[in-house]
């Protein structure tokens, strides 16, 4: 198979409320798009950089220049028998990991739509349903995530996440454990913290948390082996796993004991199932992150974890929680339980809704195969 055309939109969606954490505060989202044709089919991959290089490095404009120049006329030049071959053809191009996965994402929900199967059977995963957990940002104060967690927990989660930086950290857990003594409970830190004053953190420890999300910096991961030997609480890492290569020097040194997945930080699904087996082979349990995706990206994540590793709930929560008009339809919906329903049509498997998602874009490029 060889591809007819690649597109790219920029998309702009209001959050219903801004989603902060130790790095920024977001009111709208803005995302790459990218579609890939073959033959009348195709697939669909949404990118999770940012318009800031605020998460990790790169943001929509790296990505679109690296689409455009570099990643685009690589992919064009293949001949795809399996989108796997996609990550290895890609692989001279460093870093870049986002703008890689997006490009390699839509290969994978293309092929599942051109073989008429929902994309977990392609990936090796099962139907059936998935465990939802949620992330909650910081508030104004700490009696407000309380309250949000206590809305969240109300809604069936599974385990809460709430964001947390220095100064916010020990009074804000030991305010919700207060009210949920016994609920699945976790913070992420998104690299606030470096060894000098990741004291406070050993502060956490007897709260019986889960995990500790990502408390140094992104690029590192011999500090956060130093921290975890001064912890109880098991450290998960998020920024600084970026392909299959980091996820196995990390558990090589104990930098961490969990790992959070993002397709679009490890270039893509082939990454995420190579983090995937190097942790499953070690019993590290692995989750499923998430970047506020609209229904698109929200859904390729409902699909990776099916994958047998993903024993923990991870970060998909339902969509009207983020958005007020999703880009799917249906949208994703969490159940009473705590569950999502995984989906048995094509693809991600459920329909995109063009009109909205033109209403959305705010710029838009194809190129077709030379
Ligand atoms: O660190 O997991 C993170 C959102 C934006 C950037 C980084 C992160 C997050 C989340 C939100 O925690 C998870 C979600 O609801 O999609
Ligand atoms: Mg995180």
């Amino acid at each position: 198979m060889r591809l007819d055309q690649v597109e790219v939109r920029q998309i702009r969606l209001p959050l219903k409320a801004p989603f902060e954490t130790s790095f920024a505060r977001t009111t709208t989202k803005e995302f790459v798009l990218v579609s890939v044709s073959a033959d009348g089919v195709t697939g669909h991959g949404e990118c999770i950089a940012d318009a800031d290089p605020f998460y990790l490095p790169e943001t929509n404009a790296t990505v679109l220049h690296v689409l455009r120049d570099f990643l685009v006329p690589m992919t064009f030049a293949l001949d795809i028998a399996h989108p796997r071959q996609v990550r290895p053809a890609l692989a001279r191009v460093r870093g870049h990991e986002m703008a890689k996965a997006a490009l390699e994402m839509a290969v994978w929900e293309l092929v599942a739509r051109r073989e008429g199967v929902p994309l977990y059977r392609l990936l090796g995963g099962r139907g059936g349903e998935v465990e939802a957990g949620v992330s909650v940002g910081l508030k104004a104060d700490d009696a407000a995530v309380v309250a949000h967690v206590a809305a969240e927990v109300e809604a069936g989660y599974r385990r809460i996440k709430v964001k947390i930086k220095p100064g916010r950290d020990r009074g804000l857990v030991a305010a919700i454990r207060q009210s949920f003594p016994r609920v699945p409970l976790m913070v992420d830190a998104n690299s606030a913290y470096t060894l000098a004053t990741a004291e406070r953190l050993r502060a956490l420890d007897g709260f019986s948390l889960t995990m500790i999300e990502q408390p140094l910096a992104w690029d590192d991961l011999v500090d956060h082996a130093t921290l975890q030997r001064h912890l109880r609480t098991p450290i998960c890492l998020d920024e600084s796993i970026v392909s299959p290569e980091s996820a196995r020097r990390a558990l090589e040194i104990k930098a961490c004991r969990v790992v959070n997945i993002k397709v679009g930080r490890v270039g893509g699904f082939t990454g995420a199932i190579g983090v995937h087996d190097v942790c499953r082979a070690q019993g590290v349990p692995v989750w499923c992150g998430g970047m506020l995706e609209s229904g698109i990206g929200r859904l390729a994540n409902v699909h990776l974890q099916t994958l047998p590793g993903f024993t923990l709930p991870g970060d998909t929560s339902a969509s009207g929680r983020v958005y007020e008009e999703d880009l799917v339809d249906p949208p994703v919906v969490v159940s009473p339980e705590g569950t999502i329903g995984v989906p048995e049509g094509p693809g991600i498997g459920h329909e995109i809704l063009w009109p909205r998602v033109e209403r959305a874009t705010t710029y838009r490029e194809a190129w077709r195969r030379p």
